[in-house]
């Protein structure tokens, strides 16, 4: 026993640890690169050459924004081409430049960067205060030996490049996309890669995103950076270090975008502009929905509509895994299984429910036969116009995936993505809604790593080029195909893409959500971090598979698990093959019963979510927020991760451990009420309150006034009905609130079709009354009454039980 532990240890060790990462010490043994020796003006940039003949340019695009390039022993490269870049006709804003024998110091209104001529130092500082913000540790550096090829995942992807920051002594790091990780970053190291790992556990890392995106965090100050390289990338936030936070790739050009807010919102709206703003999805997205690996045939799926309606619960999408296709080939439908999918949808739509469908990467490799029966018109097509991946010997790329031998398209080339995308005629002509994208890291059953896919080459825009720099950009073009296909099938319609893997510019094309989890406790507690993380990262729309993926889940882990995810914007219930049924009734009417109450009040506050998503789509700030993000200033809130916030007002304390109906919540500054209770509290210290399985603590800012609908069993029934606005007074007795309209599925609110209406309350007399003070925007939401209501105990709320410290 005790030597097969020692040998577990010794074998699975390495194997767990995985290459020996770069460290600290190993950037301070890179190149730096050299000092300045002369600098030019010109536009928008100043570009510094360098002793060693590098060179560095900023360029001021924005008071907040200046981008920093460096090219190591070499001019600029000409090519400035990123596909995560959404904008680059930005308008000079007022700069001016001044330099002493020592520096170069270029000043917008809001930031300042001081350029320091030997050794070449950057540092960013507020052109108000003068204070430093964030500055080199050591002069950017590159791996001129290539000292560091040993290390690297793929010693041919380039030359490894790094940049040095100075570490604050409480500078506290969010963000970077898609990671299993608590919030707060400080003390981590992270590499990108995507990847596909089921079953990922904390740490697990690299997972299936890249956002190469960060946000810092001092003394209240932040400030953001975006690394803009799609090679595997690292970035090192204190982990191995006291000194330095660092962050580098195998390659690429060294090519960051600094953000100063001081707040994170206002980073946030300019990290949208850069990399694109979420386009607002067909409102039914956020509402309930289904999904099992796999719903087949379509009687299965009719029932589980039935089940639904039967019972009152909520739904407004059912999803197809991969069995409804013949043979897992991607565009088609398997006709024992799915006869008529077109019907079918149709039955549903007729009770509200739309019909959202998997699509993976991987094309059968089905070269054409002598039996005409036998053959696959995705292959023949994508063959004949040459859209395959091809390994740098010209052979085609052959992974293997859920059909077997397969092939990937270069989505980098347009015409290839034109293709892929009108090959959903198939699915918009059979009424199918909207497009899952799995597996697209993309995975490979012969090799999970990417190892076995280092020599495939990519067209790029002409400029050939390698797996080490387009792994991470795949899913990212694949979800673009697939978007901008759905919206010249179907232009009246938003479409509707999720995505498993992605790099940074992701929002623009698809929305989200977190993998293959685990049932188990520990994954749901990972649900808040990640989500609030991932919404610090650019993508507003996540969510995750509610009950978790892999394994058995049990009532009690399915309720905390929908206590989470009632509010999160993508709020969908899947489940493994070979898991237990896990819909809503699946383990009794005691659990059913209280998912219900939380789905009806996900459906009740609709014109609140669907109000702060479009607030999401026009500034960036993601509606399920982490409590630091409204409350910036505030260190109680710098690691706080169990609990969270939806949009301004509201504030969730779900329970994410077993046997455990009690919990320490923060309130932040400011009055409180309690949602089921509406009992008030003064903020600014943990409560402690009680919560029964059937109540996730839930509490509303003083001052707010949320909009909800008597709740309904899909977005688009009774769409009539009143919207009352709850009124929740501050210690002034006012409050104010939003509500913002549209059409609810097409585009044009693009073009000012939407209505936002904002509202007030005032205290008179004894009571309260509500006006509307204005409207804006030329949508027209037709006959419906707007209600004005002081908010009143809902009952079966958390009893407080010892405010104060406990
Ligand atoms: O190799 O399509 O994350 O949601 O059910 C597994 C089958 C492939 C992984 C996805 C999961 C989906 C499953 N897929």
């Amino acid at each position: 026993m005790k030597t097969l532990q020692i040998f577990l240890v010794i074998v699975l060790y390495p194997l767990l640890a995985g290459v020996t990462p770069v460290a600290a010490q190993d950037i301070a043994a890179l190149q730096p690169i050299g000092s300045v020796v002369s600098f030019q003006k010109t536009g928008n940039t100043v570009t510094f050459r360098c002793q060693d003949n590098s060179h560095v340019q900023l360029a001021i695009l924005a008071p907040d924004l200046i981008r920093v390039r460096a090219a190591f022993t070499k001019p600029i490269p000409n090519r400035d081409h990123s596909w995560a870049i959404a904008k680059d006709d930005w308008a000079t804003p007022r700069w001016t430049l001044s330099e002493t024998g020592e520096a170069v110091t270029v000043a917008t209104d809001e930031v300042e960067v001081v350029v320091r001529r030997s050794p070449l130092l950057i540092e960013f500082r507020d052109a108000r205060t003068h204070q430093p913000i964030n500055s080199d540790e050591r002069p950017m550096a590159y791996d001129a030996k290539g000292q560091l090829a040993g290390m690297m995942f793929d010693p041919k992807a380039g030359t490894f490049i790094a940049v040095s920051k100075k570490l604050g002594f409480d500078e506290h790091f969010y963000g970077l996309g898609e990671k299993a990780a608590r919030l707060d970053k400080r003390r981590s190291f992270f590499v990108n890669w995507n990847s596909d790992t089921p079953g990922y556990t904390e740490g697990k890392d690299p997972i299936y995103q890249t956002i190469p995106f960060y946000i810092g965090l001092q003394r209240g100050i932040a400030y953001g950076i975006f690394f803009d390289n799609s090679y595997r990338s690292y970035f090192d936030f204190g982990r191995s270090s006291q000194q330095r936070a660092w962050f580098g790739a195998e390659g690429g050009e060294l090519n960051y975008y600094f953000f100063y807010g001081p707040s994170i919102k206002k980073i946030l709206g300019r990290y949208a502009d850069l990399t694109g703003h979420m386009p607002l999805p067909p409102m039914w997205a956020l509402g309930n929905q289904q999904s099992r690996w796999s719903y087949y045939p379509d009687t299965m799926v009719e029932e589980v509509a039935r089940q639904y309606r039967e019972r009152d619960l909520p739904l407004d999408v059912i999803h197809l895994d991969i069995d409804y296709m013949v043979g897992y080939r991607v565009f088609t439908f398997d006709s024992q299984r799915f006869p008529n999918p077109k019907a079918l949808a149709e039955r549903l739509g007729r009770q509200g429910i739309k019909l959202v469908t998997i699509v993976d990467p991987g094309v059968k490799h089905q070269p054409r036969t002598s039996a005409t029966a036998d053959r696959y018109f995705v292959f023949e097509q994508g063959l004949e116009k040459n859209y395959f991946q091809r390994r740098s010997n010209g052979e085609l790329f052959v992974p293997r995936v859920w059909p077997g031998d397969s092939v990937f398209v270069d989505y980098t080339l347009p015409e290839a993505r034109r293709w892929w995308g009108d090959l959903h005629r198939v699915y918009v002509d059979n009424g199918i809604a909207g497009i899952w994208n799995d597996m697209n890291e993309p995975a490979d059953f012969v090799d999970q790593t990417g190892k076995n896919q280092l020599d495939v080459v990519s067209y790029d825009e002409g400029e050939k080029t390698t797996h080490a720099k387009n792994r991470n950009t795949f899913a990212l073009l694949m979800s673009r195909a697939t978007y901008e296909g759905l919206e010249r099938l179907r232009p009246d319609r938003r479409p509707f893409v999720i995505t498993r893997a992605a790099y940074a510019g992701i929002q623009r094309y698809a929305t989200m959500w977190t993998g293959d989890t685990n049932s188990t406790w520990e994954a749901l507690a990972l649900n808040i971090p990640m989500f609030t993380t991932i919404g610090l990262s650019g993508q507003p729309f996540v969510g995750s598979d509610v009950g978790g993926f892999i394994g058995r889940g049990n009532g009690e882990l399915l309720v905390r698990s929908y206590q989470v995810s009632f509010l999160a914007p993508f709020c969908r219930n899947h489940k493994v093959i070979d898991g237990y049924d896990q819909e809503p009734w699946r383990f009794g009417k005691y659990y059913e019963d209280i998912i219900r109450k939380y789905l009806k009040l996900r459906y009740e506050l609709l014109p609140f979510l669907y109000t702060t998503l479009e607030e999401a789509h026009r500034t960036g700030v993601p509606l399920f927020r982490p409590l630091l993000l409204n409350y910036q200033t505030d260190a109680n809130t710098y690691n706080l991760d169990d609990q969270f916030m939806i949009g301004d007002d509201l504030l969730v304390a779900p329970i994410m451990k077993p046997d455990l109906t009690r919990r320490m919540v923060y309130l932040p500054a400011g009055t409180w009420y309690d949602y089921w209770t509406n009992k008030k509290y003064a903020g600014g210290t943990m409560i402690s309150v009680e919560a029964p399985l059937e109540t996730v603590p839930m509490f509303v800012r003083a001052g707010a006034m949320i909009p909800t609908i008597p709740a309904r069993n899909y977005v688009r029934e009774n769409p009539a009905d009143p919207i009352t606005f709850n009124m929740y007074p501050d210690e002034n007795g006012l409050a104010s609130g939003r509500l913002y309209e549209d059409d609810g599925i097409s585009p044009a609110y693009k073009r000012g079709m939407f209505r936002r209406t904002t509202v007030s309350a005032r205290r008179q007399g004894r009571g309260f009354v509500g006006s509307v003070d204005g409207t804006e925007g030329q949508y027209n939401p037709g006959p419906r009454k707007l209600n004005f209501v002081t908010a009143s105990p809902r009952g079966g709320g958390s009893t407080p039980i010892t405010p104060g410290k406990t």
